[in-house]
């Protein structure tokens, strides 16, 4: 096997081998070619190349948050590892593992006007788990123990104490083309167990007894992956007269019992909020989506916060944290639930009637509601195959996808950490990449023409549907009360255009669907949604910006008051 005959390039594949590191998605450059040589050369890794480096590494995270394993990115110096950064980002916010290789010139060149050098070493420090720099020649023993140990522990740092991103910059002086054919020899692994987190006998006991002493306790989950575990001990906990289960479809849980379409919810109960307000909150999981139950909760103060989180941080998000509780959230429920009791209360129920007018409200509106970006919605997720996985774009499309139940089978995804547009279509082909799913991604116009470089690899499996939501430019601002109120709303805030993404995309040479209407759409819907067909495909469904806006106002108007 000829691979690169930089040592250190060929200890971090050892090491990353070992590890179970074997994604890898690299950009080309010339300075990084010591990592593709090797990498490349051994078949036990599974290698992409895609150009541009910020889809590179959205599609690397798409790969991460479907697999829940490490994915690697690497790229060559200069500006090329600065468009690593949005991702990076997202990936910190959203606790997912990747692992940020950064190739650059010999450090004593940084700063000396020689081409494409810029100061690579901590340059992601805002949004990163770890940053390393390796050394250039490690030629002494000392050198080499100290190399090996750097990587050890920057690979374990992508997954410990929470997963995130990790960055290793590596400076590598020419030639850089020299390989060898000699086998490397394997290196001193640095095993980090997996914690089991649990709380103490004493503590657990006086969170139990605050839940079985209280009226109203509501349980709120943010973005998470889904755990069986955790669904049955939240089953029995929500169940229980005194508490109520808030969650998202992005949270990805089984909630029969509890509410899981809160802005809905929110809307109905109106000015009566007071009497939902609960006096014990627990969170969990990553992002919540709901603008209006973070509104809720930091009006209406519980006197005690508990937030479950195995990072070492205190987010307090409501501005009433009391307990800071560093475990995993399936662990917790877990040692929580056999030690909960009823409460006299019908707390549980009142959220229950209310999900009940909420859900008579929103079928009757959707009934006789005209074509638009919310009955679209409607339509595709009422046709959605399962299993399937479904990646909803910044800042609509998840806000919309928050209206709907889901069945039972889909699999949510969301770039919710940073909530940008710039990303939302490249992560999800890369999710689609290593997954056995359908995987349907919709994104609105904007997201999808920032990000149609996600268009440009080849690596587009045959699961991969994208909806593009094309309402002619930024329709959120047309919902959010502000941008209509100034003299820039089409020209600045909504960039409205005339652009088709269709035009863009048959370039790629994909399968193509155009709707503008509901008759259309529901015939193209079965072909284009059918796991069976060639794919991969895109559907642009065209509605009317200013009408998709007023339906969404009307229907917020019509869970509140039952009329238009
Ligand atoms: C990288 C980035 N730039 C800007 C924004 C601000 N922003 C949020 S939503 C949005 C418009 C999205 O428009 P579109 O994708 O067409 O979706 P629509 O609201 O029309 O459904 C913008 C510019 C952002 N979230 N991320
Ligand atoms: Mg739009």
């Amino acid at each position: 096997m000829k691979v690169s005959d930089k040592y250190v390039a060929q200890l971090l594949a050892e090491i990353m081998l070992a590890k179970g590191i074997k994604e890898i998605v690299f950009s080309p450059g010339s300075r990084n070619a010591p990592l593709i040589n090797t990498f490349a050369a051994r078949p036990d890794f599974d290698c992409s190349t895609i150009v541009d480096e910020r889809s590179a590494a959205f599609f690397a995270l798409g790969m991460a948050a479907q697999s829940g394993r490490t994915v690697a990115i690497a790229c060559t110096s200069g500006s090329a590892m600065l468009n690593y950064t949005p991702a990076i980002a997202e990936a910190y916010y959203q606790k997912i593992p990747l692992l940020i290789l950064t190739a650059d010139r010999p450090t004593e060149w940084t700063d000396q006007s020689d081409g494409q050098t810029i100061r690579q070493r901590d340059a992601f420090r805002n949004f990163i788990s770890g940053s390393y720099e390796l050394p250039q020649h490690p030629d002494t023993p000392d050198n080499c123990w100290m190399t090996n140990r750097l990587i050890n522990e920057a690979i374990n740092k992508c997954r410990f104490p929470v997963p995130g991103p990790v960055h290793i910059n590596l400076p590598f002086a020419e030639p850089l083309y020299g390989t060898t054919e000699t086998e490397p020899e394997k290196p001193r692994i640095i095993y980090q167990p997996k914690l089991n987190y649990s709380i103490a006998d004493d503590d657990l006991r006086q969170i139990a007894d605050l839940i079985n002493n209280t009226e109203k306790v509501m349980l709120l989950a943010g973005q998470n992956n889904g755990d069986i575990r955790m669904n049955d001990a939240l089953r029995k906990i929500s169940a229980l007269p005194q508490c109520v289960l808030l969650t998202e479809n992005i949270s990805n849980l089984d909630n029969k019992n509890g509410v899981a379409c809160i802005d809905k919810l929110l809307s109905v109960i109106g000015e009566s909020r007071q009497a939902y307000a609960p006096d014990v909150l627990i969170t969990f999981g990553e992002a919540v989506v709901s603008k209006r139950i973070k509104t809720f909760l930091r009006k209406h103060r519980p006197k005690h916060h508990l937030h479950i989180n195995a990072a070492p941080d205190h987010p307090d998000t409501y501005q009433c944290l009391t307990h800071s509780i560093h475990s995993d959230a399936s662990e917790f429920f877990n040692q929580l639930a056999p030690l909960l009791k009823e409460c006299s209360s019908n707390y549980h129920q009142q959220w229950k009637e209310q999900c009940t007018i909420a859900n008579r409200r929103h079928k009757e509106y959707l009934q006789q509601c005209p074509f638009s970006d919310l009955k679209a919605y409607e339509l595709i997720f009422d046709k959605l195959p399962r299993p399937a996985d479904l990646h909803l774009g910044n800042s609509s499309p998840v806000r919309y996808g928050q209206l709907f139940e889901h069945p039972e089978g889909i699999r949510h995804f969301a770039n919710r950490g940073t909530s940008g547009i710039d990303g939302c279509l490249s992560t999800a082909a890369g999710a689609a990449h290593l997954s056995p799913n359908l995987t349907v991604a919709i994104v609105g116009d904007l997201s999808f023409f920032y990000d149609s470089n996600a268009l440009w690899n080849n690596y587009l499996n045959k699961n991969l549907r994208i909806v593009v939501m094309n309402n002619g430019g930024g329709n959120i601002f047309r919902i959010i009360p502000g941008p209509s109120d100034t003299d820039h709303l089409e020209t600045v805030f909504e960039a409205r255009h005339q652009r088709s993404a269709i035009a863009l995309a048959k370039s790629f040479g994909m399968n193509c669907f155009e709707t503008a209407d509901e008759q259309t759409l529901l015939e193209v819907l079965p072909r284009f949604l059918n796991p069976a067909a060639e794919g991969p495909a895109l559907l642009e469904i065209r509605t009317d910006g200013p009408r998709s806006a007023k339906v969404l106002n009307n229907y917020f108007k019509y869970l509140e008051t039952g009329r238009v």
